[in-house]
């Protein structure tokens, strides 16, 4: 009969104590997915093999599985010493400076938005040769990717 009263104040500190203890592990959770730094991958590189000699395109998506913005700044290749990023306009294009790669997002090159433009190629692009290109970030480390070359007027499938 006299045990009960003195359970209760137990019991409830108990309660209180695991309310807390929830509390802490939601905010730890939510500030450490809000501040995962970038996270970035370069996937699908390519080169359409150029039908002029003068000029070359290639693309490429930039993945971003980290919790927070980055940008792409700049791309250089090993085949030009002028390698440019362009956005495709319906009658021709224009020179950009940064592009965002947004947090759980991605960035895509392909012929209907961005192309690196690789001017007066030193060499000559032929099926199956490669190309470097090394695209440099705000904020994540330089990546270098191995662009494939492929037929005149390649496009991969879903563009
Ligand atoms: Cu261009």
């Amino acid at each position: 009969m006299s045990a009960a009263p003195r359970r209760t104040p137990m019991l409830l500190l108990a309660a209180g104590g695991m309310a807390i203890a929830v509390i802490v592990a939601l905010v730890l959770w939510a500030s450490s997915a809000a501040s995962r730094p970038p996270d970035l991958r370069v996937v699908g590189a390519y080169v359409p093999q150029p039908a002029s000699p003068d000029v070359a395109a290639a693309y490429f998506t930039v993945t971003n599985s980290g919790g927070e913005q980055d940008e792409l700044t700049g791309v250089t290749s090993d085949v030009s010493a002028e390698t440019m990023m362009h956005r495709s306009t319906a009658q021709t294009m224009e020179m950009v400076g940064t592009l965002p790669v947004p947090a759980h997002g991605r960035l895509v090159f392909d012929p209907g938005r961005y192309h690196v433009m690789m001017e007066k190629p030193t060499r000559r692009l032929r099926q199956g040769d490669h190309v470097a290109l090394t695209l440099s970030f705000r904020r994540s480390a330089a990546i270098t990717v191995e662009a494939i070359v492929k037929p005149v007027g390649y496009r991969p499938d879903g563009t």
